[in-house]
């Protein structure tokens, strides 16, 4: 299951988000909780296209498409020298797929900062360099290992080689994504789970009057993204969080009012679909709709072995069409075949986002 840790410095507003995403109803606090036990819980990716799929199918059972959101504690400054709730929190995000960064732009007499003032960018910074820590402490480890043995193997000295490549990115303070590895360089490094290496998605948390679009402190935040090539997402996370609660039609009257097109909630679960480079591929009929998740670039047995091993084992073929042909020929499979969209693709076939795929398979 993938899921997405999210993180930030005590009180910037995680709990809040989670609740905003999951619906969950975590507690939020106006002090630090400290707590090391995370707040979890599954959400339905949101898709259009599956929702069409469904009302045009009508089918039993409906299977959208999931992910799991990890409402970490804060993670404050020295936590990778083991302060506050240091270590414990580093494994969990060492556990995630992703992160959800969440900076604190809302004041709130009533919530204390933990460095005083409200600086989005400096906090971004300081969380930042905690996960750069702890990073380089994972290969300091690794090194003094290597080096304390007698021989090194050739293995072990590509891996020297590559870890110190790592390092020295690190120590130029920046993160491990920026180093460009490949495929087989991250499969290399896989095994030490690099929180540095890991998609981020970035979210400013706003307060509801906080509406002016350039403001400064989000002006700065919007720099920093940019610059560091990290998606940038705007919340108003108590009012959100407040909205979240209501019944589905309620929601969408507030939303009117307040100018919001669409929900914070669907816009960061398909944010972080999209940063986990995922894709969705449908299998639909009367009985079930449902959407699968695979990895870009993932190909039809992979497909096949999402759904079953059995299929993977007995592929012959899939059938394929994608969603767009399938709605611009009038949903009919008939015509989708006599227009030539409707396809029969072996086992290298690509998969793209949206295909509806149909397993042909024999065991
Ligand atoms: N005014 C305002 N207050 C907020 C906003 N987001 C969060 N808060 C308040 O800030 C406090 C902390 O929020 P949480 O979501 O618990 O923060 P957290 O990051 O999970 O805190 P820890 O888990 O203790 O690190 C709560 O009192 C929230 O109501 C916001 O957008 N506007
Ligand atoms: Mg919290």
């Amino acid at each position: 299951m993938l899921k997405c840790g999210i993180i930030g410095l005590p009180l910037s507003g995680k709990s809040t988000v989670f609740n905003v995403v999951t619906r969950a109803g975590a507690e939020v606090k106006a002090y630090a909780s400290g707590k090391t036990d995370p707040n979890k819980a599954m959400v339905n990716v949101p898709d259009e296209r599956f929702d069409h799929l469904v009302e045009f199918f009508e089918p039993k059972k409906i299977t959208p498409a999931t992910v799991e959101f990890v409402d970490l504690a804060g993670l404050s400054r020295n936590a990778s020298k083991g302060e506050g709730v240091g270590n414990a929190f580093l494994s969990f995000v060492g556990e995630s797929d992703a992160l959800v960064h969440v900076v604190r732009l809302f004041e709130n007499p009533d919530v204390p900062h933990p460095e005083d003032t409200v600086d989005p960018v400096r906090d971004w910074n300081i969380v930042e360099m905690e996960l750069i820590f702890r990073d380089l402490a994972v290969i300091e480890n690794r090194l003094s290992r290597l080096a304390a043995k007698k021989k090194n193997i050739p293995a072990e000295t590509a891996e020297k080689d590559l870890l110190e490549r790592c390092q020295t990115c690190l120590l130029e303070e920046r993160p491990l994504r920026e180093l460009g590895l490949s495929a087989e360089e991250l499969r290399l490094l896989s095994g030490f789970a690099f929180v540095t290496l890991k998609p981020e998605l970035l979210v400013a948390n706003l307060d509801e009057t906080q509406t002016d679009d350039s403001m400064p402190q989000l002006e700065a935040l919007r720099r920093l993204a940019h610059e560091k090539q990290i998606r940038l997402v705007k919340i108003f996370g108590k009012m959100e969080m407040e909205l979240a609660e209501l019944p589905e039609e309620e929601q969408k009257e507030f939303m009117g009012e307040l100018g919001i097109a669409e929900s914070g909630r669907n816009r960061l679960i398909s944010e972080a679909y999209a940063l986990l480079g995922l894709i969705s591929f449908f299998t639909t009929g009367k009985d079930e709709v449902k959407a699968w998740t695979l990895l870009g670039g993932e190909t039809a047995v992979d497909a096949a072995g999402t759904i079953h091993s059995d299929l993977a084992r007995g592929f012959i073929r899939a059938q394929v069409v994608s969603y767009v042909d399938f709605i611009a020929h009038d949903r009919s499979l008939a015509k989708c075949r006599e227009k030539g969209v409707l396809r029969l693709e072996g086992k290298e076939y690509i998969v793209a986002d949206g295909d509806m795929i149909e397993i042909r398979f024999n065991v």
